[in-house]
């Protein structure tokens, strides 16, 4: 793509850019023009020059004018006192005061309480994840990053296990995407299946995955198997449909080994010369029978039988495995499962399977992680979590969310007092369990601040100081799709347009580095920090570029393009894929999958299911809105007006509801408001809640910050229920009732 990035005709400018965030998205750097005349943004097009994307955009892109102008922006940094904290009383400051406030403050807490009270809450994958370790690590000096779900469980688990399992890098579709010629490259191979395992990438592109690959693949003739309780629109157009009962994965996923391990479809070859533990996982799989798995997850015995035999005996096929493996309390398990499938059937790095990173080191020019390299190992052992869950903390760097809530209630192991808010808005869809406990808890910090675009319920209720963030319009930076991890693209985000006084995630950083630590930070404009981290490239180099795509290797283990040492293999103790895994059992786990019943499901507790006989999944994305995002863009919300519960037309009607009524959605551990979508596609035992509602257009104090409270159905969630080594959560399945809500809206 040798494009100039910025034209001019008349009084309209273009410029070609890769989209991240804000708004919210995960990193598929989709190909955007946008258009500014006189200093607005009139309008957003697709690139169809951009070599993944090709023009194609989503409703959330192209609404990019609505959000970038919205009346309700915060344009300019804004303090309040911290008595104040729940009121509307901001006031406008500039930002000198704002970076005078942070110093001062940042000062104080550490004298009184040392550089580990400080935490900075993070979020899911937009652009702040680039730079979030290096902003708390590198600047502040603390070890505390928290992205707050219960269990970690969003990609983290998937990542974690993969290292753990395989030694590299996340495993993703091989669609191709790294390829200037894309589908016509030779060398690479049509997956003949593809399953998609609790993901739904149409509306998701989770992680750096262009979503519609799916369907321009399908119309090459790829197949698709769905493991989904909902029969979503891509299950409608799938060859099989695996319709399970929620948290019940690893059942269906033990059950297929089961039948391509004991009818011997697998690929012996791989498995002697690059597997670890083949015959232990022989074993264990034994009492897994289809028979078993279909009274467990309601999957008929010989659908699973023919699905496994498809899917192992049409090679080259694909697994996309998505956030239902995460956020189930046994998703190391399962999706260690989910693993051997990938692997035993010879899918593993080869084209039109499913393609794997280089090594796991692709982060570092960045100094995303350098700069949790570079703290002291004394600072390092006393992050939170640390202790009880090291399989966690020491991959990732970050805090095990769960144990920030302890500790920000008990001040055990130590108080956290000084709070960052940095892409997350946790009170209303992450704070995982118990957003309530989580506000409370929040209160006892002596000082927080928020970067942010918009007003939300949670820097209401809990920050003193807010800086404005320039969206993705209106500002330079560069996208790295899977977050460098897996095979990706390198793409240049370039300013369009200035609104307010907003900086971007990185000009906020350099500025407080330069006032915190300037002697690690020599760099003090993005440019010149890019140019010292893109290595070869420089910014201008890039920008000229448009996307940089990467050598692609197929079967690296076999090429010593894997280990550390260059050796052949993939990067764990035993040098092979571990089936049996002795990382899991160093860390005090089982070393081979197993399946255990969810924690709240009727099943496991009969003594709920009487008073609450539903099982409940959340959050399955919607192509307008990204977690609590969107609320306010008219044409997102136009589409999406309400939260919507999924309701069975028969479990609606034994219930007295009706299509578009408002229901209570009820559990042992609270309730949540949504409007009540009666629908066929989901099984009349199961609901499916949207997570992510507050109303932006109403009373912005406390106690009602903008409605948070009224849809929040992480209400309903139980604060660390999670599994062995930290991960895992049960957002996906849980135990609920739902009842006609009798006064109006
Ligand atoms: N538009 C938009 N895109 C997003 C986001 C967003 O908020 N909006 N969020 C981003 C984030 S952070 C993430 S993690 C990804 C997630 O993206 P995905 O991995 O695609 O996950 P979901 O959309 O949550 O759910 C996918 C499917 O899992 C199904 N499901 C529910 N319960 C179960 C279960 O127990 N087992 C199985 N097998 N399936 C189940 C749902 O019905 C749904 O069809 O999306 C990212 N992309
Ligand atoms: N019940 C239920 N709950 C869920 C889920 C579910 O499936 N079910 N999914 C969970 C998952 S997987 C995830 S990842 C979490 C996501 O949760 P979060 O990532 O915390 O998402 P939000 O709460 O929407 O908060 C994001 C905030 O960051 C701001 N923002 C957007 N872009 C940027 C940026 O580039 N930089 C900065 N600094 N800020 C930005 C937004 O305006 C918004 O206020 O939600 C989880 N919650
Ligand atoms: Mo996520």
């Amino acid at each position: 793509m040798e494009k100039e990035w910025m034209t001019e005709h008349n009084d309209l400018l273009e410029v070609r850019t890769c989209a991240w965030s804000p708004p919210g998205d995960h990193p598929v750097g989709c190909g955007l023009k946008l258009f500014v005349k006189e200093g607005k943004l009139v309008k957003v097009e697709g690139d169809e020059e951009h070599p993944v994307t090709k023009g194609r955009v989503c409703p959330r892109c192209l609404s990019l004018p609505e959000y970038v102008h919205h009346p309700d922006r915060i344009l300019y940094p804004m303090k309040r006192a911290r008595e104040e904290r729940g009121q509307d009383t901001w006031e406008r400051i500039t930002w000198d005061e704002a970076y005078d406030i942070i110093v001062d403050k940042t000062n104080e807490i550490v004298e009184k309480y040392g550089r580990r009270s400080i935490v900075e809450f993070t979020g899911t994958g937009r652009e702040a994840v680039m730079y979030c370790m290096a902003f708390l690590n590198g600047v502040f000096g603390s070890p505390n990053v928290s992205y707050s779900q219960s269990g970690f469980s969003c990609y983290g688990p998937r990542t974690v296990l993969t290292a753990y399992v395989m030694g590299v890098g996340y495993p993703e579709i091989d669609n191709a995407s790294r390829f200037s010629d894309t589908y016509d490259h030779p060398g690479w191979e049509l997956p003949k299946y593809i399953m998609l395992w609790g993901k739904n990438p149409l509306p998701s592109n989770p992680d750096g995955f262009f979503g519609h690959s799916i369907i321009d693949m399908m119309r090459r003739g790829t197949k698709l198997i769905m493991v989904d309780p909902r029969m979503n629109w891509l299950a409608t157009k799938a060859e099989y449909v695996l319709q399970l009962r929620p948290g019940t994965d690893g059942a269906v996923a033990l059950a297929m080994l089961n039948v391509i391990i004991n009818e011997e479809l697998y690929d012996h070859k791989f498995v002697d010369e690059w597997c670890y533990g083949f015959e232990d996982l022989r074993e264990r799989v034994q009492e897994y029978t289809p028979e078993w798995a279909e009274e467990v997850s309601w999957v008929k015995a010989d659908l699973l039988r023919s699905v496994a035999r498809v899917y192992a005996t049409n090679t080259p096929s694909s697994i996309g495995w998505g956030l239902a493996i995460d956020q189930n309390k046994y998703g190391i398990q399962l999706g260690h499962a989910i693993l051997a499938l990938m692997v035993i059937t010879g899918n593993f790095d080869v084209p039109g399977g499913v393609s794997i990173g280089m090594r796991d080191d692709t982060l570092e020019p960045l100094q995303t992680l350098n700069a949790w390299k570079i703290m002291p190992p004394e600072v390092k052992e006393q992050q939170i979590g640390k202790k009880e869950y090291p399989g966690l903390v020491n991959v990732l760097g970050q805090c095990q969310p769960d144990c920030v809530l302890d500790t920000l209630e008990t001040d055990e192991p130590y108080p956290l007092r000084m709070g960052f808010f940095e892409s997350s808005n946790l009170l209303s869809p992450t704070a995982s369990a118990q957003p309530e406990r989580w506000c409370g808890a929040l209160q006892k910090l002596e000082f927080s601040f928020a970067t942010d675009t918009f007003m939300n319920p949670t820097i209401m209720a809990c920050a003193d100081l807010f800086l404005p963030l320039s969206s993705l319009a209106e500002h330079d930076g560069i996208v790295l799709t899977h977050y460098g991890l897996n095979l990706s693209f390198m793409g240049a985000i370039n300013k369009a347009l200035q609104v307010g006084e907003c900086k971007s995630e990185l000009e906020i950083m350099l500025d407080l580095a330069q006032r915190l630590n300037p002697d690690e930070w020599p760099w003090k404009t993005p440019e010149e920090y890019l140019n010292a981290k893109l290595g070869v490239l420089t910014w201008d180099g890039l920008r000229e570029k448009g996307v940089v795509q990467p050598q692609v290797e197929y079967r690296k283990y076999e090429k010593g393009l894997i280990r550390h040492d260059g050796g052949l293999g993939v990067n764990t103790p035993t040098g092979r894929i571990e089936l049996y895994s002795t990382v899991l059992e160093e860390l005090g786990e089982e070393p081979l999958p197993y399946y255990h019943e969810p924690p709240y499901s009727p099943i496991s507790r009969p003594d709920l299911a009487e008073e609450f006989p539903l099982i409940l999944t959340t959050g399955a994305r919607t192509y307008v809105s990204f977690h609590s995002e969107h609320r306010q863009v008219p044409s997102c919300r136009e589409i999406v007006s309400d939260p919507i519960v999924e309701i069975h037309p028969k479990a609606a009607a034994a219930r007295g509801i009706k299509e578009g009524d408002w229901v209570l959605i009820k559990n042992m551990f609270g309730e949540a408001k949504e409007r009540a979508h009666l629908t066929p596609i989901i099984n009349p035992q199961v609901v499916h809640a949207q997570h992510g509602w507050w109303y932006p257009e109403q009373d912005a104090e406390a106690p009602h910050l903008f409605g948070v409270w009224q849809s929040n159905v992480n209400s309903l969630m139980p604060h660390k229920e999670i599994g062995k080594i930290g991960f895992g959560s049960n957002y996906k399945s849980t135990l609920c009732e739902i009842i006609k809500f009798e006064s109006e809206g």
